[in-house]
């Protein structure tokens, strides 16, 4: 039995949940709507993982995403207005506009690189990390990644430098059973990706991470290890995505049973029973916390759809370390 975090960090975690849960029903129904164009991998049914993680983790401490990952960067703290704006392409957002979802950063609250390159969010929080290291910065940098991305090249190079160099980083593995419309098996050599861990001599663990409290403790554990100079963990934190692998997708090649059995242990409403039923939480308390994201979120596309589109003169900014004139 893990053991239980203080209230505080308990509500945290759910908000943070909630916020995840909202933002992805809201950003389905404004596709939907046709009031922004843009790809979406929904992180739906994944939102225990980076809320977990991220308790654990202060604004100095980076983390490195992927295409599916508007979880992590909720859960790290990225400004909603400015996430909105950012996946709306306006010159409001995180990167004005210019980076769109599959590109999201905001240094500010640690958020480094979203990528879209399979397996490369590892390298880069390997030089976040080192980086870290050499200035004698008290930072831990964690790589978000999918179970897919544990069979490209970049996954063993960066286990094996990480280790070698005793780097303080946290591979967080989210599977969540599917690399696009491969299933696990069909495609993964190891039975668990913690396995993997073993080859490169640092902790490996599966964990369910859809248990707040599980997982909780597994990202404690490998936090605390990374800041205190032990060096790097790999967590295999089992998931499952409620939807197709990008918006659109009509799933056809998924297990139905398997996606009705995840979808019935949906761990937001699940983990909100338990919160009241141990007293950590009333209805009431919770309640706010969800109208609060309401709102939020009703300001933040409100926010994205009035603000303005980039300049054409914004299209060589930003793109060489010296700027290039017309
Ligand atoms: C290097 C590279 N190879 C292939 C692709 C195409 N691709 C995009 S997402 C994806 C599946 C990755 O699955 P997984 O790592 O399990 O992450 P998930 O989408 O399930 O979160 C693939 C193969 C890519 N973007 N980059
Ligand atoms: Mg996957």
């Amino acid at each position: 039995m893990s053991s239980v975090p203080s209230k505080a960090v308990l509500v945290d975690m759910y908000r943070r949940m909630t916020l995840i849960k909202q933002n992805d029903e809201r950003f389905r129904a404004t596709i939907m709507a046709g009031k922004i164009v843009a790809p979406y991998y929904s992180p739906r049914g994944q939102e225990v993982i980076p809320s977990a993680v991220s308790v654990n983790l202060r604004d100095t401490d980076y983390i490195c995403t992927i295409y599916r990952g508007i979880h992590d960067m909720l859960a790290k703290g990225v400004p909603m207005k400015q996430l909105w704006a950012e996946i709306a392409g306006k010159v409001t957002g995180t990167c004005k506009g210019k980076g769109g979802p599959m590109h999201i950063t905001h240094p500010a609250c640690g958020v480094m690189v979203t990528t879209g390159i399979v397996g490369s969010s590892m390298p880069i929080a390997n030089g976040l990390a080192l980086a870290a290291q050499i200035r004698g910065e008290d930072r831990v940098a964690v790589a978000y990644f999918g179970d897919g991305a544990s069979n490209i090249g970049a996954f063993h190079e960066s286990l094996n430098m990480a280790s070698v160099w005793k780097l303080p980083v946290v591979f967080v593995c989210q599977n969540n059973r599917y690399g696009e419309h491969t299933k696990y098996e069909v495609a993964t050599s190891a039975r668990r990706v913690s396995d993997r861990a073993a080859g490169y001599q640092m902790p490996g663990v599966t964990v369910d991470g859809n248990d707040p409290l599980a997982m909780h403790a597994a990202a404690k554990e490998a936090v605390d290890r990374a800041r205190a100079g032990g060096g790097p963990t790999l967590i295999e934190a089992m998931t499952f995505r409620f939807h197709g692998h990008v918006f659109g997708d009509m799933d056809g090649y998924m297990d139905k049973d398997e996606k009705k059995g995840w979808m019935a242990r949906d761990p937001v409403p699940a983990f909100r029973a338990w919160l009241i039923a141990n007293g950590h939480a009333s209805e009431a308390d919770l309640a706010a916390i969800e109208a609060s994201i309401n709102q939020g979120l009703d300001e933040a596309v409100e926010f994205a759809l009035s603000s303005a589109a980039p300049d054409v003169a914004e299209l060589r900014r930003d793109v060489f370390a010296q700027e290039l004139s017309a």
